[in-house]
């Protein structure tokens, strides 16, 4: 047995001191007790000890482009101009530089307090738009990657079949996503021959038309009726409007009446919902994937999180930034904004916005990942982080997670963090930081010159 004793540690329940944490060999609490004396010998945490947030949107690739397209292009740039932009480079990715890419990128989301992904994989083929000798060759690259950095996984591969609503065709530059339900669902077999943790992600109801959307799900009840369901929903106002000009209903009216959602479903930038949707897709028990930082790049617009009354996790998305207390402080603070009020997402049970943040993105983030991550409880991975920092000193347990969710100093706060009861980051440094910096740097370089 391994164990961990920790003087303050955020719980499901709240706060607790003097917690003793002892995990099996496959990293799972088996114990979980407040106000114990510690046996001599047992590990110390050298700091406050909270759970580890689950990412639950990722598109890895993305990552190598993060903050290169930010400038203006067309009289008026948008989400579309954008994601021509985004085509090109996914045009080009080689499985080794997604490799290189993803390493990277998860060992930064470990470094940053995120323990575990969700990646909304779409780029199956290759430049040509033919598949790999095998099929699931590019998924597999990300599951090489995750566990080198050793975040935990939910490989999400997405249907995509065309370039919108109503069975359009699809574009050129879409090639390399595009596939059949049957080719999809034997990647999904042979991830799942891999040991990996997997769901299926229709693109969204603008890529996917409703037989294929019925014929996956029915592949899905096969394969593991337990699997979650990912899908882009409505983040965009052009795509309500053409959803609505196609079927005379809004995108999560559409999927509500047209398929089972439910608690296994993860309705990702929910961003555009009317009262309706929201009370309906609440009570189906769905999931919402917010993610702010990207939402805000992409000038989505405003998720409603007050009148939201269901679950919700956060996603780094395309990964402008990789910081899982940025993407909390950045939707306490939309909200913030929008209502012009303070102190937005707490309630008189969970006063502390960063705890009332941290805590139900961890929920959200383990529904949506399908994985036992729920926190710091017997029956879950051992994934936790503990926060750490000079400036710290001195604070209250609730004070610190407050100044590490809304007071950063720019310096890492998050000095360990343990996935299944790995310790992965020790002194806020991953030990595998430096060369996979080395490899993105060169895969992003040589991608760059082929798009010059
Ligand atoms: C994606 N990303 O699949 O990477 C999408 C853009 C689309 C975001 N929605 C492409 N943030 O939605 O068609
Ligand atoms: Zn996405």
């Amino acid at each position: 047995m391994n164990a961990l004793f920790a003087a303050h540690a955020l719980l499901p329940t709240g706060w607790a001191s003097d917690v003793l944490l002892r995990w099996d060999d496959a990293g799972t609490l088996q114990c979980v007790e407040a106000g114990v004396a510690p046996e001599a010998g047992t590990p110390r945490a050298i700091g406050v000890l909270v759970p580890g947030l689950p990412n639950l949107h990722s598109h890895a690739f993305q990552r190598a482009f993060a903050g290169l397209t930010e400038y203006r292009g067309a009289a008026q740039d948008s989400f579309w101009t954008w994601r021509d932009l985004m085509y090109r480079f996914a045009g080009r990715i080689s499985p080794d530089a997604l490799e290189d890419i993803a390493s990277h990128l998860y060992v930064e989301m470990l470094a940053a307090g995120y323990t575990s992904v969700c990646e909304f994989h779409y780029v199956h083929h290759d430049p040509a738009g033919q598949p790999y000798a095998n099929p699931a060759e590019m998924s597999l690259r990300l599951v090489a990657a995750a566990r080198r950095a050793g975040i935990g996984l939910t490989m999400l591969p997405v249907l995509y079949q065309h370039s919108g609503f109503g069975a359009k065709a699809p574009r050129d530059d879409q090639r390399r996503f595009i596939g059949s339900v049957d080719g999809l669902l034997r990647i999904l077999e042979t991830l799942r021959e891999k040991g990996v943790r997997c769901g299926v992600a229709p693109h969204s109801l603008r890529a996917v038309a409703a037989p294929a959307l019925q014929e996956l799900l029915a592949g899905l009840e096969r394969i593991d009726a337990t699997a979650p369901v990912h899908i882009h929903i409505a983040e965009q106002i052009q795509e309500v409007e053409d959803c609505l000009a196609w079927s005379g209903q809004r995108p999560v009216q559409w999927l509500l009446d047209h398929a089972p959602v439910d608690a296994r479903w993860c309705l990702v930038h929910a961003t555009h919902l009317d009262d309706r949707e929201r009370q309906a897709a609440a009570k189906r028990g769905a999931v919402v994937g917010l993610c702010p930082s990207t939402e805000a790049n992409l000038g989505d617009g405003v998720f409603d999180a007050v009148a939201w009354h269901g679950s919700w996790g956060i996603g780094s998305d395309s990964h402008a930034s990789v910081d899982a207390a940025e993407e909390l402080r950045l939707l306490e603070y939309t909200q913030r904004l929008s209502k012009r009020q303070r102190n937005v997402l707490a309630d008189a049970t969970r006063p502390d916005v960063a705890e009332a943040l941290w805590q139900a993105a961890v929920a959200g983030g383990a529904q949506a990942a399908a994985r036992p991550i729920a926190g710091v409880a017997p029956g879950q991975q051992a994934d936790f982080v503990v926060l750490g920092d000079r400036l710290l000193e001195g604070l209250t347990p609730a004070q610190q997670l407050s100044s590490h969710v809304f007071a950063s100093q720019r310096r890492n706060t998050v000095q360990e963090v343990w996935v299944g009861g790995r310790c992965r980051v020790q002194n806020g440094r991953h030990p595998g930081a430096e060369a996979a910096a080395e490899r993105f740097v060169a895969a992003r370089r040589r991608l760059l010159t082929e798009l010059r």
